[in-house]
């Protein structure tokens, strides 16, 4: 059993003060120092730094490891720009991106406090990384292919990795999962195969959705820098699915849309009514020139996510709740960091089903603790402080044990 203190604790019920946590791989009990030790006379003590502050484990739920190789090759500014540099580099990114580099990014998470994070990956390259690394990976194994004479050969592939993911060992802590790539790059027969099988063995599913302009004008009608694209690369001229066809595919089983910043009202409550959730990417978002979520008017639930190093600069969550920050430059500030804490927290966790993101008992016992540069003055700042003063987190924990 160890005992961790800090001057605060991020409870569902706020930050609490005079108080510490106790846990094995668990959360045991939370309570004040002096009776933890008291219940618990052999525990290890822990002391946090000053002005700390102990959250739950970070989740960053959508990832693309496989990216981590790119620096300055794909196009950022705009959607289409960006799709053309993926098609050009994406062999020679795949190629340069090894274990080495991807073991760093995982790093990189949990030195930003991440202890889970949902890993899309397209050929299953990244399992070995994510089976070693010491975070909780839920490991997302996608599914793309718009022509049907290549898609049982595509479904195929997508099934061994499928089935690898779920033959980990259970110590390695992975999750298996399935991602649907996007409505227009995913024909609606492998589309629906691959949600039957998240169904039927209840496997946490997620899908690009809605991202860019030129998305919703190729699948409304069938216009667009898209139609050029397909012309061009895959020798198509028409759509395999329109946006209420794919939505409703999803009908009966809540899935985890990415991004979904161009979907409009009536498409947003659909989700909501169906017991979906979004991934919100707001760097990915503003570097391919794809617009804004309008967060403020979301009823579903979100968690804010890094993308991959394919459409961000860097994988820290910190960095990404600090662009959160300041894109939705009209929502008040101490408001939005509290609401950006839940969403990589308690929010996440529940989108995914993990029994991580809140500091309660009988939870998993992965914490990030956060220091701050002196005492907050304000305890209804401490988020927005938390949120704009850590570049790296003190010490982080996963099933009890300490990584940093
Ligand atoms: O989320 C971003 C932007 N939207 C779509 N796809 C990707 C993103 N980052 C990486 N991707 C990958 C995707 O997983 O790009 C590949 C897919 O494997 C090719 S897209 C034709
Ligand atoms: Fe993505």
């Amino acid at each position: 059993m160890k005992i961790l203190v800090a001057d605060y604790i991020y409870t569902p019920n706020g930050f609490v003060e005079n108080q510490a946590v106790a846990f094995d791989d668990l959360i045991r009990e939370i309570n004040t120092l002096e009776t933890l030790l008291k219940n618990h006379p052999q525990a290890e003590l822990i002391r946090t730094e000053p002005h700390s502050v102990i959250y739950p484990g970070f989740i960053n739920t959508h990832v693309h490891l496989e990216f981590s190789a790119n620096k300055t090759s794909l196009e950022y500014g705009s959607f289409m720009p960006w799709l053309d540099s993926v098609i050009e580099h994406r062999d020679d990114l795949m190629g340069a991106c090894n274990n080495a580099i991807m073991q760093r990014e995982c790093e990189e998470m949990m030195y930003s406090g991440i202890t889970t994070f949902g890993a899309i990956s397209s050929f299953g390259n990244e399992l070995e990384v994510c089976e070693k690394t010491p975070q909780r990976v839920v490991f997302f194994n996608e599914l793309i292919g718009s022509n049907a004479i290549y898609a049982d050969m595509l479904y195929g592939d997508f099934m061994e990795r499928v089935k690898a993911s779920q033959s980990c060992k259970p110590s390695s802590h992975i999750t298996p999962a399935v991602a649907i790539h996007s409505p227009y790059s995913v024909h609606p027969i492998i589309l629906q195969k691959a949600i039957n099988i998240a169904k039927q063995n209840k496997l946490p599913l997620s899908a690009h959705f809605l991202e860019s302009q030129a998305e919703r004008e190729w699948l409304v009608s069938g216009s667009g820098e898209l139609k050029s694209f397909f012309e061009k690369y895959f020798n198509t001229s028409t759509p395999v699915t329109n946006i209420k066809e794919f939505m409703h595919a999803f009908d009966t089983y809540p899935t985890h849309f990415t991004h979904c910043v161009q979907a409009t009202k009536e498409e947003l409550k659909h989700l909501t009514d169906k017991g979906h959730s979004i991934a919100h990417c707001p760097r990915s978002n503003r570097y391919l020139g794809c617009g804004r979520l309008k967060i403020e008017e979301l009823d579903l639930p979100f968690s804010v996510a890094t993308d991959g190093l394919s459409s961000n600069d860097s994988l820290s969550i910190f960095d990404e709740l600090r662009a959160a920050l300041m894109l939705h430059n009209d929502i008040p500030i101490q408001d939005l960091a509290t609401q950006l804490l839940q969403t990589v927290t308690e929010d996440a966790a529940e989108i995914l089903h993990l029994n991580c993101g809140k500091i309660e008992a009988d939870r998993w016992a992965d914490f990030a603790v956060v220091t701050l540069p002196e005492a907050p003055k304000r305890e209804e700042e401490i988020a927005l402080w938390s949120i704009l003063y850590t570049k790296q987190v003190s010490e982080v924990y996963i099933e009890g044990e300490k990584y940093v």
